[in-house]
């Protein structure tokens, strides 16, 4: 075989790694450092081999391939959607023209600046869940956590291969700084807020695989729309795993939801610990806190931001292509809330700068969805009490609100009045002490922690008792 072939193996891909020495070299070099990082700050339970699936190619039913093995061998590559021939940049000052194959220099600061973003995400979640292995509720969920963590390490991937296509020396230095900013480091911190945040258990994890995986397929939805065609196609494949990390996210809530549900009824009480549930209001928490800081992830209502990438066609709407307006939007408002003499209220101002509001709108409804479900599993369950989300201004650090007190209903409220309710509203001190004396974990195949249900199915026609990790 020659060096060629065999190197390309290394870095599975799609993209004629092959047919650029240079970027092959750079990726490379690249490599080593990576897996440096993972074996670092990666997950720190080490299995014998995980059930996984790994992407092999790009094409529509052929992308995804099982089998056991080793995190370490996973085999992180590089892969964009097909090309669609003729695309067109379908919004902005630019709507119509042939997408771009390359940077437009004049866009290049803002490009790299929404790939850094983007790509600092992705090895954040990682650092954020290592430590959930050793507590895992059962090999299924083992397998799943494993399964975002491999791909959360392949959208990092993703976003390598653009700064260093795309970005020259630039983007080879900022590849590098992804792997030095640490979630939660106090001198180098990770870029935005929730990714700073530790996610301490699992229920924590399966809040953020809902809320705040689910701000990434938002931001990749509109990224994909953009006219950098590479950053599109990535992002276009990068969407079709994400769908894991919400089934993960809302089939774990529903898990727990049933079995509070469940013991509740049986035992006829709202206070379930005594026999190891997790009670109702401390979900309720947790979705608080969770629902909010994705929100901030959003940027504020306001942005001049967003309305440049808009109209320099380099993030568009979510759906973009289903909008019925002009896709322009240079004469447009829109109405955002403003916090005014200690009222909310609403001002119109140009839609272009509203747009992270206009996406965070299309959020709030994706995420309603997943309230309706776990209504739906308590009543069914006979139970009365609701799940809801808190009003976007509650808990927020970013936009409008930052800086207010705003309660879980909506009402601004003073900061003593905050002070009084919080340990109401948000996980306090006692809820983290009670969910991690759950954090058990149970590692025989089939068996289930007694604070979360069984998963209805099991992953890719496996049955639920499968031995999805082989721990040694
Ligand atoms: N924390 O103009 P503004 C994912 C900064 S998740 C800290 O209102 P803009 C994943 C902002 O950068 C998806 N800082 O906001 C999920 C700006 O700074 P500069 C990640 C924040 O720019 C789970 C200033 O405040 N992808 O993939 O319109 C597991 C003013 O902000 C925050 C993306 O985010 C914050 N929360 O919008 C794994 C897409 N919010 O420029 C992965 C790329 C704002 O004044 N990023 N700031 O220095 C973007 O599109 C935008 O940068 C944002 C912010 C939507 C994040
Ligand atoms: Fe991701
Ligand atoms: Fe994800």
């Amino acid at each position: 075989m020659s060096l060629n072939a065999d190197y390309t193996d290394r870095i599975p891909n799609n993209v004629d790694l092959r047919g650029d020495r240079r970027l092959q070299r750079a990726l490379e070099a690249w490599q080593p450092r990576f897996m440096q990082w993972w074996r670092d700050l990666g997950p720190d339970l080490i299995a014998r081999d995980v059930y996984l699936r790994t992407a092999i190619s790009a094409d529509r039913d052929g992308w995804a391939h099982f089998g056991h093995l080793p995190l370490e061998e996973y085999r992180w590559g590089i892969f964009l959607a097909d090309r669609e021939p003729d695309r067109r940049i379908p919004f902005g000052e630019h709507m119509g023209t042939e997408a771009w194959q390359q940077v437009p220099g004049e866009y290049r600061a803002d490009l790299q600046r929404l790939l850094v973003v983007q790509g600092d995400t992705e090895p954040a979640s990682v650092e954020q869940q290592r430590l959930l292995g050793f507590t895992a509720p059962s090999l299924y969920d083992l397998r799943n956590l494993f399964q975002v963590n491999v791909e959360e390490g392949r959208h990092l991937w993703a976003m390598v291969y653009l700064l260093h296509a795309f970005f020259g020396r630039e983007g080879r230095e900022q590849a590098e700084e992804l792997l030095m900013r640490h979630s939660g480091s106090v001198d180098a911190p990770r870029i935005l807020g929730a990714f700073n945040e530790p996610t301490r258990d699992w229920l924590a994890f399966f809040m953020f695989t809902y809320f705040t995986d689910r701000d990434g397929k938002f931001q990749l939805g509109t990224l994909a729309e953009s006219g950098f065609d590479p950053l599109s196609r990535t992002c276009r494949f990068m969407l079709r795993e994400e769908a894991h990390h919400m089934m993960v996210g809302t089939t774990g809530i529903d898990r727990v939801v049933r079995r509070t549900a469940d013991l509740m009824r049986e035992h006829d009480t709202d206070d379930i610990k005594r026999y190891g549930g997790i009670p109702l209001d401390i979900v309720q928490r947790y979705l608080n806190f969770h629902y909010s800081v994705s929100l901030d992830l959003f940027g504020g209502e306001r942005s001049t931001n967003v309305a440049n990438y808009f109209t320099a066609g380099l993030k568009g709407r979510w759906q973009e292509e289903r909008r019925g307006d002009d896709h322009r939007l240079t004469d447009a408002t829109a109405v955002v809330d403003v916090v005014v003499g200690g009222r909310i209220e609403q001002t119109a101002i140009p839609a272009l700068t509203a747009l992270n509001q206009d996406l965070r709108s299309e959020y709030f409804t994706d995420c309603n969805h997943g309230v309706r479900r776990w209504n739906r599993i308590l009543e069914e369950a006979g139970v009365d009490q609701k799940l809801s989300l808190p009003h976007h201004g509650f808990n927020r650090r970013v936009g409008a609100f930052a800086g207010s007190s705003v309660t879980p209903g909506g009402a601004l409220v003073d900061a003593d009045a905050w002070a009084r309710q919080q340990a109401e509203w948000l996980p306090t001190a006692d809820d983290f002490d009670y969910v991690h004396s759950l954090m058990k974990p149970v590692f025989e195949p089939g068996r289930m922690a007694a604070w979360i249900a069984p998963p209805a199915t099991g992953i890719n026609g496996q049955p639920v008792d499968y031995e999805y990790v082989h721990l040694t």
